[in-house]
Protein backbone atom coordinates (compact mmCIF):
# COMPACT_ATOMS: atom_id res chain seq x y z
CA UNK A 1 0.00 0.00 0.00
CA UNK A 2 1.21 3.27 -1.26
CA UNK A 3 1.13 5.62 2.58
CA UNK A 4 0.99 8.35 0.01
CA UNK A 5 -2.08 7.69 -1.50
CA UNK A 6 -3.39 7.41 1.24
CA UNK A 7 -2.73 10.45 3.08
CA UNK A 8 -3.70 12.27 -0.09
CA UNK A 9 -7.05 10.89 -0.27
CA UNK A 10 -7.63 11.37 3.64
CA UNK A 11 -6.67 15.04 3.36
CA UNK A 12 -8.66 15.44 0.50
CA UNK A 13 -11.94 14.14 1.76
CA UNK A 14 -11.66 16.39 4.22
CA UNK A 15 -11.80 19.24 2.30
CA UNK A 16 -14.98 21.51 3.28
CA UNK A 17 -15.71 21.42 -0.24
CA UNK A 18 -17.40 18.14 0.02
CA UNK A 19 -19.70 19.09 2.39
CA UNK A 20 -19.08 16.33 5.52
CA UNK A 21 -18.03 12.99 4.07
CA UNK A 22 -19.86 10.02 5.88
CA UNK A 23 -17.47 8.09 7.73
CA UNK A 24 -18.55 5.01 5.49
CA UNK A 25 -17.08 6.72 2.31
CA UNK A 26 -13.85 7.29 4.06
CA UNK A 27 -13.90 3.74 5.02
CA UNK A 28 -14.76 2.66 1.73
CA UNK A 29 -11.69 4.77 -0.01
CA UNK A 30 -9.43 3.14 2.94
CA UNK A 31 -10.18 -0.35 2.28
CA UNK A 32 -10.09 0.26 -1.57
CA UNK A 33 -6.82 2.05 -1.22
CA UNK A 34 -5.48 -0.83 0.72
CA UNK A 35 -6.45 -3.85 -1.36
CA UNK A 36 -6.20 -2.06 -4.95
CA UNK A 37 -3.39 0.62 -4.34
CA UNK A 38 -6.00 3.46 -5.96
CA UNK A 39 -10.27 4.17 -5.03
CA UNK A 40 -12.82 5.72 -7.78
CA UNK A 41 -14.05 9.18 -7.00
CA UNK A 42 -17.47 10.11 -7.14
CA UNK A 43 -18.54 12.57 -9.88
CA UNK A 44 -18.83 14.87 -6.70
CA UNK A 45 -15.23 14.03 -5.77
CA UNK A 46 -14.16 14.78 -9.27
CA UNK A 47 -15.71 17.82 -9.95
CA UNK A 48 -14.68 19.41 -6.52
CA UNK A 49 -11.09 18.26 -7.13
CA UNK A 50 -10.74 19.63 -10.21
CA UNK A 51 -12.11 22.82 -8.68
CA UNK A 52 -9.82 23.08 -6.09
CA UNK A 53 -6.83 22.07 -8.44
CA UNK A 54 -7.31 25.37 -10.06
CA UNK A 55 -7.87 27.37 -7.21
CA UNK A 56 -4.13 26.08 -6.40
CA UNK A 57 -2.46 26.89 -9.53
CA UNK A 58 0.11 29.45 -8.50
CA UNK A 59 0.44 30.71 -12.20
CA UNK A 60 -3.18 30.91 -12.64
CA UNK A 61 -4.68 34.86 -12.68
CA UNK A 62 -8.31 33.64 -13.23
CA UNK A 63 -8.57 31.64 -10.31
CA UNK A 64 -11.04 33.84 -8.93
CA UNK A 65 -13.72 31.72 -10.97
CA UNK A 66 -12.79 28.50 -9.87
CA UNK A 67 -16.40 27.86 -8.64
CA UNK A 68 -17.75 28.42 -11.52
CA UNK A 69 -15.21 25.29 -13.55
CA UNK A 70 -17.52 22.06 -14.99
CA UNK A 71 -16.60 19.07 -15.49
CA UNK A 72 -17.41 16.51 -17.81
CA UNK A 73 -16.72 12.97 -16.77
CA UNK A 74 -15.28 10.84 -19.66
CA UNK A 75 -13.74 8.45 -17.66
CA UNK A 76 -15.28 5.96 -19.44
CA UNK A 77 -13.85 6.55 -22.73
CA UNK A 78 -11.07 4.12 -23.07
CA UNK A 79 -9.70 4.33 -26.87
CA UNK A 80 -7.18 7.22 -28.87
CA UNK A 81 -10.41 7.63 -31.31
CA UNK A 82 -12.93 8.15 -28.75
CA UNK A 83 -10.37 10.16 -26.42
CA UNK A 84 -9.92 12.53 -29.85
CA UNK A 85 -13.37 12.36 -30.20
CA UNK A 86 -14.32 13.75 -26.60
CA UNK A 87 -11.64 16.73 -26.97
CA UNK A 88 -13.57 17.65 -30.37
CA UNK A 89 -16.83 17.87 -28.51
CA UNK A 90 -15.00 19.48 -25.00
CA UNK A 91 -13.65 21.89 -27.84
CA UNK A 92 -17.21 22.80 -29.44
CA UNK A 93 -18.67 22.88 -25.74
CA UNK A 94 -16.00 25.04 -24.01
CA UNK A 95 -15.89 27.67 -27.64
CA UNK A 96 -19.43 27.99 -27.15
CA UNK A 97 -19.74 30.53 -30.26
CA UNK A 98 -17.54 32.54 -27.90
CA UNK A 99 -19.40 32.64 -24.88
CA UNK A 100 -16.55 30.35 -23.28
CA UNK A 101 -17.14 28.12 -20.80
CA UNK A 102 -14.97 26.99 -17.82
CA UNK A 103 -14.84 23.88 -18.88
CA UNK A 104 -12.72 20.34 -17.46
CA UNK A 105 -13.02 17.17 -19.07
CA UNK A 106 -11.49 14.28 -17.41
CA UNK A 107 -10.44 10.67 -19.09
CA UNK A 108 -9.80 7.66 -17.20
CA UNK A 109 -7.10 8.21 -14.36
CA UNK A 110 -3.88 6.06 -14.33
CA UNK A 111 -4.35 2.29 -13.40
CA UNK A 112 -2.47 -0.83 -13.91
CA UNK A 113 -5.36 -2.36 -15.59
CA UNK A 114 -4.92 -0.28 -19.02
CA UNK A 115 -2.03 1.59 -20.38
CA UNK A 116 -2.06 5.33 -19.77
CA UNK A 117 -3.85 7.52 -23.05
CA UNK A 118 -2.00 11.06 -23.16
CA UNK A 119 -2.89 13.99 -25.27
CA UNK A 120 0.84 15.04 -26.23
CA UNK A 121 -0.28 18.87 -27.71
CA UNK A 122 -0.16 21.52 -25.04
CA UNK A 123 -3.08 22.89 -26.02
CA UNK A 124 -6.12 21.41 -27.99
CA UNK A 125 -5.60 24.11 -30.42
CA UNK A 126 -2.23 25.30 -31.59
CA UNK A 127 -0.41 26.55 -35.01
CA UNK A 128 2.21 24.48 -36.56
CA UNK A 129 6.01 25.58 -36.90
CA UNK A 130 8.06 24.70 -39.76
CA UNK A 131 11.44 24.49 -40.05
CA UNK A 132 12.73 26.47 -42.68
CA UNK A 133 16.15 27.45 -44.41
CA UNK A 134 18.79 28.70 -41.79
CA UNK A 135 17.18 28.17 -38.82
CA UNK A 136 14.15 30.11 -39.93
CA UNK A 137 10.31 29.20 -38.68
CA UNK A 138 7.06 29.82 -40.14
CA UNK A 139 4.63 29.65 -37.76
CA UNK A 140 4.73 29.12 -34.30
CA UNK A 141 8.05 28.02 -32.94
CA UNK A 142 7.09 26.90 -30.02
CA UNK A 143 5.33 24.25 -31.62
CA UNK A 144 7.86 22.42 -33.74
CA UNK A 145 8.39 19.52 -31.91
CA UNK A 146 5.40 18.73 -31.92
CA UNK A 147 4.58 19.78 -35.95
CA UNK A 148 7.57 17.19 -36.88
CA UNK A 149 5.75 14.37 -34.75
CA UNK A 150 2.20 14.72 -36.30
CA UNK A 151 3.91 14.94 -39.46
CA UNK A 152 6.16 11.88 -38.80
CA UNK A 153 2.33 9.73 -37.73
CA UNK A 154 1.17 11.10 -40.99
CA UNK A 155 -0.92 14.56 -40.89
CA UNK A 156 -1.41 15.44 -44.54
CA UNK A 157 -3.12 18.88 -43.19
CA UNK A 158 0.11 20.53 -43.44
CA UNK A 159 0.04 24.25 -45.73
CA UNK A 160 3.40 25.22 -44.27
CA UNK A 161 1.83 28.41 -43.48
CA UNK A 162 1.93 30.79 -40.49
CA UNK A 163 -1.44 29.93 -38.76
CA UNK A 164 -1.78 25.67 -39.48
CA UNK A 165 -3.92 24.93 -37.09
CA UNK A 166 -2.82 21.21 -36.12
CA UNK A 167 -3.95 17.89 -35.31
CA UNK A 168 -4.56 15.84 -31.85
CA UNK A 169 -1.75 13.62 -31.37
CA UNK A 170 -2.56 11.35 -28.64
CA UNK A 171 -0.79 8.57 -27.74
CA UNK A 172 -1.69 5.35 -25.65
CA UNK A 173 1.60 4.13 -24.15
CA UNK A 174 2.80 0.70 -25.78
CA UNK A 175 1.38 1.92 -29.00
CA UNK A 176 2.34 4.75 -31.42
CA UNK A 177 1.00 8.32 -31.29
CA UNK A 178 -1.81 8.72 -33.71
CA UNK A 179 -2.81 11.99 -35.17
CA UNK A 180 -6.40 13.50 -35.34
CA UNK A 181 -7.31 16.82 -37.56
CA UNK A 182 -9.57 19.13 -36.17
CA UNK A 183 -12.68 19.62 -37.80
CA UNK A 184 -13.43 23.76 -38.87
CA UNK A 185 -16.68 24.03 -36.89
CA UNK A 186 -14.72 22.88 -33.55
CA UNK A 187 -12.02 25.33 -33.84
CA UNK A 188 -12.83 29.84 -33.48
CA UNK A 189 -10.47 32.02 -34.56
CA UNK A 190 -10.50 35.83 -35.18
CA UNK A 191 -8.68 37.67 -37.76
CA UNK A 192 -7.16 40.57 -35.64
CA UNK A 193 -8.01 44.21 -37.02
CA UNK A 194 -7.33 47.64 -35.35
CA UNK A 195 -10.30 50.12 -34.75
CA UNK A 196 -8.22 52.70 -36.26
CA UNK A 197 -5.56 51.61 -38.55
CA UNK A 198 -7.07 50.03 -41.81
CA UNK A 199 -4.30 48.36 -42.60
CA UNK A 200 -3.72 46.25 -40.02
CA UNK A 201 -5.77 43.40 -41.09
CA UNK A 202 -3.34 43.36 -43.69
CA UNK A 203 -0.62 41.62 -41.65
CA UNK A 204 -2.75 38.21 -41.76
CA UNK A 205 -2.37 37.75 -37.82
CA UNK A 206 -4.76 35.88 -36.21
CA UNK A 207 -5.14 33.71 -32.99
CA UNK A 208 -7.74 31.00 -31.66
CA UNK A 209 -10.84 32.02 -29.60
CA UNK A 210 -9.75 30.46 -26.16
CA UNK A 211 -7.25 28.27 -24.39
CA UNK A 212 -7.48 24.45 -23.79
CA UNK A 213 -4.66 23.31 -21.79
CA UNK A 214 -4.06 19.73 -22.60
CA UNK A 215 -0.64 18.20 -21.89
CA UNK A 216 -1.11 18.09 -17.59
CA UNK A 217 -1.74 15.60 -15.70
CA UNK A 218 -4.07 16.81 -12.62
CA UNK A 219 -3.63 14.74 -9.12
CA UNK A 220 -6.55 14.90 -6.86
CA UNK A 221 -6.36 12.85 -3.68
CA UNK A 222 -3.57 10.42 -4.73
CA UNK A 223 -5.25 9.30 -8.11
CA UNK A 224 -3.43 10.77 -11.32
CA UNK A 225 -5.57 12.20 -14.29
CA UNK A 226 -2.94 11.84 -16.95
CA UNK A 227 -5.48 13.61 -19.41
CA UNK A 228 -7.68 16.41 -18.24
CA UNK A 229 -7.99 19.16 -20.75
CA UNK A 230 -9.34 22.47 -19.82
CA UNK A 231 -10.81 25.94 -21.23
CA UNK A 232 -10.89 28.97 -19.65
CA UNK A 233 -10.35 32.35 -21.68
CA UNK A 234 -7.96 34.45 -22.51
CA UNK A 235 -6.15 37.79 -20.94
CA UNK A 236 -5.52 39.89 -23.97
CA UNK A 237 -1.68 40.40 -23.50
CA UNK A 238 -0.96 36.65 -22.96
CA UNK A 239 -1.81 36.53 -27.13
CA UNK A 240 -0.64 40.21 -28.03
CA UNK A 241 2.71 40.75 -25.56
CA UNK A 242 3.25 36.99 -25.83
CA UNK A 243 2.26 34.57 -28.03
CA UNK A 244 2.72 36.97 -31.06
CA UNK A 245 5.41 39.41 -29.69
CA UNK A 246 7.89 37.38 -28.24
CA UNK A 247 11.10 37.15 -29.97
CA UNK A 248 11.31 33.43 -30.01
CA UNK A 249 7.47 33.25 -30.46
CA UNK A 250 5.87 35.18 -33.79
CA UNK A 251 7.90 38.42 -33.45
CA UNK A 252 5.41 40.71 -35.16
CA UNK A 253 6.88 44.08 -33.37
CA UNK A 254 9.29 45.27 -35.78
CA UNK A 255 7.50 44.55 -39.05
CA UNK A 256 4.45 46.09 -37.06
CA UNK A 257 6.35 49.09 -35.93
CA UNK A 258 7.78 50.12 -38.99
CA UNK A 259 4.41 49.60 -40.60
CA UNK A 260 3.47 52.29 -38.04
CA UNK A 261 6.07 54.90 -39.29
CA UNK A 262 8.13 54.34 -36.40
CA UNK A 263 12.36 54.10 -36.39
CA UNK A 264 13.25 50.75 -35.04
CA UNK A 265 17.21 51.16 -35.46
CA UNK A 266 17.48 53.20 -31.77
CA UNK A 267 15.45 51.91 -28.81
CA UNK A 268 14.75 55.33 -27.85
CA UNK A 269 12.00 55.52 -30.05
CA UNK A 270 10.34 53.53 -27.88
CA UNK A 271 9.04 51.34 -31.04
CA UNK A 272 8.39 48.36 -28.63
CA UNK A 273 6.25 49.31 -26.60
CA UNK A 274 3.91 51.79 -29.16
CA UNK A 275 3.70 48.78 -31.21
CA UNK A 276 2.87 46.58 -28.75
CA UNK A 277 0.05 49.26 -27.16
CA UNK A 278 -1.27 49.25 -30.99
CA UNK A 279 -1.19 45.51 -30.81
CA UNK A 280 -3.14 44.31 -27.84
CA UNK A 281 -5.42 47.13 -28.81
CA UNK A 282 -6.01 45.31 -32.05
CA UNK A 283 -6.91 42.08 -29.56
CA UNK A 284 -9.04 43.79 -27.70
CA UNK A 285 -11.00 45.52 -30.16
CA UNK A 286 -10.85 41.89 -32.81
CA UNK A 287 -12.09 39.39 -29.75
CA UNK A 288 -14.83 41.72 -28.51
CA UNK A 289 -16.23 42.90 -32.12
CA UNK A 290 -16.45 38.62 -32.56
CA UNK A 291 -18.03 38.32 -29.36
CA UNK A 292 -15.54 36.14 -27.78
CA UNK A 293 -14.93 36.46 -23.99
CA UNK A 294 -11.65 37.79 -23.44
CA UNK A 295 -10.38 40.19 -20.34
CA UNK A 296 -7.86 42.81 -20.37
CA UNK A 297 -5.04 43.18 -17.83
CA UNK A 298 -6.06 45.17 -15.42
CA UNK A 299 -9.65 44.05 -15.16
CA UNK A 300 -7.58 40.19 -14.40
CA UNK A 301 -5.09 41.91 -12.10
CA UNK A 302 -8.14 43.72 -10.06
CA UNK A 303 -10.40 40.71 -9.76
CA UNK A 304 -7.63 38.62 -8.64
CA UNK A 305 -6.63 41.04 -5.86
CA UNK A 306 -10.11 40.78 -4.97
CA UNK A 307 -10.05 36.46 -4.96
CA UNK A 308 -6.95 36.69 -2.61
CA UNK A 309 -9.39 39.50 0.08
CA UNK A 310 -12.26 36.59 -0.07
CA UNK A 311 -9.44 33.45 0.36
CA UNK A 312 -8.01 34.98 3.27
CA UNK A 313 -11.46 35.68 4.81
CA UNK A 314 -12.27 31.88 4.02
CA UNK A 315 -8.70 31.63 6.11
CA UNK A 316 -6.80 30.18 3.33
CA UNK A 317 -3.45 32.02 2.24
CA UNK A 318 -3.44 32.34 -1.78
CA UNK A 319 -0.24 31.32 -3.09
CA UNK A 320 1.27 32.49 -6.38
CA UNK A 321 4.18 32.92 -8.76
CA UNK A 322 4.52 36.28 -9.41
CA UNK A 323 6.41 36.40 -12.49
CA UNK A 324 3.14 34.43 -13.99
CA UNK A 325 0.81 36.64 -12.50
CA UNK A 326 1.62 40.02 -13.51
CA UNK A 327 0.81 41.00 -16.46
CA UNK A 328 3.49 41.28 -19.29
CA UNK A 329 2.69 44.80 -20.43
CA UNK A 330 2.09 47.81 -17.82
CA UNK A 331 3.21 45.45 -15.29
CA UNK A 332 4.01 48.25 -12.34
CA UNK A 333 0.35 49.91 -13.49
CA UNK A 334 -1.22 47.19 -11.87
CA UNK A 335 -1.60 46.48 -8.22
CA UNK A 336 -0.10 42.74 -8.15
CA UNK A 337 3.27 44.42 -9.40
CA UNK A 338 3.65 45.44 -5.81
CA UNK A 339 2.50 42.36 -3.95
CA UNK A 340 4.55 39.65 -2.62
CA UNK A 341 3.91 35.88 -4.10
CA UNK A 342 5.25 32.36 -1.73
CA UNK A 343 5.25 29.42 -4.79
CA UNK A 344 3.78 26.99 -2.40
CA UNK A 345 2.39 24.00 -4.22
CA UNK A 346 -0.79 22.56 -2.75
CA UNK A 347 -2.81 19.65 -3.73
CA UNK A 348 -5.01 18.93 -5.65
CA UNK A 349 -3.32 20.65 -8.38
CA UNK A 350 -2.05 20.43 -12.06
CA UNK A 351 1.55 19.15 -13.06
CA UNK A 352 3.92 19.21 -16.25
CA UNK A 353 4.33 15.86 -18.10
CA UNK A 354 7.21 15.46 -20.21
CA UNK A 355 6.91 14.93 -23.75
CA UNK A 356 7.91 11.61 -24.52
CA UNK A 357 5.63 9.96 -27.34
CA UNK A 358 7.54 6.67 -27.12
N1 LIG B 1 -0.34 31.60 -22.14
C1 LIG B 1 -0.95 30.51 -22.86
C2 LIG B 1 -2.14 29.95 -22.13
C3 LIG B 1 -1.87 29.64 -20.65
C4 LIG B 1 -3.14 29.54 -19.84
N2 LIG B 1 -3.96 30.74 -19.93
C5 LIG B 1 -5.28 30.74 -19.71
N3 LIG B 1 -5.82 29.57 -19.28
N4 LIG B 1 -5.93 31.81 -19.93
C6 LIG B 1 -1.39 31.02 -24.24
O1 LIG B 1 -1.90 30.26 -25.04
O2 LIG B 1 -1.23 32.19 -24.51
N5 LIG B 1 -7.11 29.29 -19.24
O3 LIG B 1 -7.43 28.14 -18.86
O4 LIG B 1 -7.95 30.13 -19.53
Amino acid sequence: MDATVLAEAEDFLSVQELGGLTLGRKSAVRDAILHHGTYTHTTSELEWGARLAWRNTIACIGRPYWRALQVRDQRDVDTPDQLAEACIEHLRAATNRGHIRLLLTAFAPASLDRPPIRILNAQLVQYAGYRGPGGTVTGDPKNLALTDLALAVGWTGATGGSFDVLPLVIHQAGGQPRCYPLPTDAVLEVVLRHPRLPWFEDLGLRWYAHPAISDQRLRIGGVDYPAAPFSGWYTCTEISARNLADPHRYNVLPALAERIGLDIHTSRTLWRDRALVELTEAVMHSYTTDGIVLVDHHFAATSFAHHEDRERAAGREVYGSWRALIAPTAASTTDLYHRHYTEHILLPNFFPQPFSPT
